[in-house]
């Protein structure tokens, strides 16, 4: 992706290169990763850059580039998945992928710190700023909690599938919070704030709470991913009726998918997948295998399931069952014409 002056200064922008069911490989390349930014890409120059680590602390940090990279380095393979636009976040977008990341832990961090009596949270900020939704935002602001900034999954990235962040992909420094949606991955990270209440920004107020469609009940944080998946094979009008094809694809959740489903006949039926089992936060491989008897058109979709039978939804929602139609034709016989 080149970076146009006009991705410097106007606000919401995405790159989306190849939809899920076209991310064959079970790491994700960079370049095939889909990018979102809110405030536009900031201007940064990571010779100076600095982390800063403060709130509810014993000690306030100040960290160079260098004195991260002479901490012990972790590295994490974890699925990246967009929540879709705050301002549509019903409609899944399926911008994903799967992505080694290496940084810091954000518990060794805090551990430096030290976290004082009261800490429930930790905000993290982004020096981009911008337009968005009509109104200016002066930083880019995110929370967690404490518990999960502490679990020893999340990082403070300084590499990306072992290439130093590019600054369109959040360098020179990102928050990564493997499990969560995208959005909590503050990019062109500056501040990490241990506070006793959630960040008051918009981008964790406004934006990114699922509320309820009856309007009863509290608004949620966009913070876990819910389940999700996405056929890459068969792709469309390559099938042939009699020839064994295996359907497959890739699985996720912050939690383990336990079980995926698979229809053909747009989900009258579900037959069982094989589901590989989940190492860290890595998307998990499921197959099927399917002989389509005759000729036409196949509705095909699947369906994750996790550990606690948490599973996909087939009304509008971001993580809402796939579908694909996928045509199958007769073979032409050997040697003569259809
Ligand atoms: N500073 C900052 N961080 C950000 C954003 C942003 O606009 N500014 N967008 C978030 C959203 S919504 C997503 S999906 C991911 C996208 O990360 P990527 O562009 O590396 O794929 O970054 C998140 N972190
Ligand atoms: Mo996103």
């Amino acid at each position: 992706m080149r970076i146009t002056p006009a991705m410097l200064h106007e606000g919401f922008g995405l790159v989306q290169r190849l939809r899920p069911e076209h991310l064959t490989s079970f790491v994700t390349a960079e370049a095939d990763l889909f990018s979102v930014w809110h405030l536009g890409i900031p201007d940064v120059s990571p010779d100076s850059w600095t982390l800063r680590v403060g709130g509810l602390v014993t000690r306030e940090l100040t960290l160079s580039l260098d004195d991260l990279r002479a901490l012990p380095q972790t590295e994490i393979t974890a699925v990246h998945e967009c929540a879709g636009s705050p301002l549509a976040p019903t409609v899944p977008q399926r911008r994903v992928g799967n992505v080694r990341w290496t940084g810091v832990r954000l518990t060794d961090l805090l551990g430096l710190a030290g976290i004082a009596d009261g800490a429930a949270y930790v905000i993290s900020t982004g020096v981009d700023h911008g337009v968005f939704d009509g109104t200016r935002h002066e930083r880019y602001e995110k929370d967690l909690p404490l518990a999960r900034a502490l679990d020893g999954s999340a990082l403070v990235a300084l590499s990306v599938n072992g290439v130093p962040l590019p600054v369109r992909r959040g360098g020179p420094l990102r928050l990564v919070v493997p499990g969560y949606y995208g959005t909590n991955s503050t990019k062109w990270l500056d501040s990490l704030t241990v506070s006793d209440h959630r960040s008051a920004g918009a981008f964790t107020t406004r934006y990114y709470m699922d509320r309820p469609d009856d309007g009863s009940g509290d608004a949620v944080p966009v913070w876990e991913l819910a389940p999700n998946s996405c056929l890459v094979a068969p792709v469309d009008g390559t099938v042939h009726a009699g020839e064994p094809v295996e359907i497959w694809g890739w699985a996720w959740a912050d939690e383990p998918v336990r079980s995926v489903e698979v229809t053909t006949d747009g989900g009258r039926h579900w037959t069982p997948a094989r589901v590989a089992p989940r190492s860290a936060y890595g998307w998990q491989r499921f197959s099927c295998p399917w002989t389509p008897r005759s000729a036409g058109e196949y509705v095909l979709a699947c369906r994750a399931t996790t550990d606690s039978g948490a599973t996909q939804p087939t009304t509008p929602r971001r993580n809402r069952v796939h579908q694909r139609i996928v045509f199958v034709e007769l073979a032409a016989p050997a040697g003569g014409q259809r």
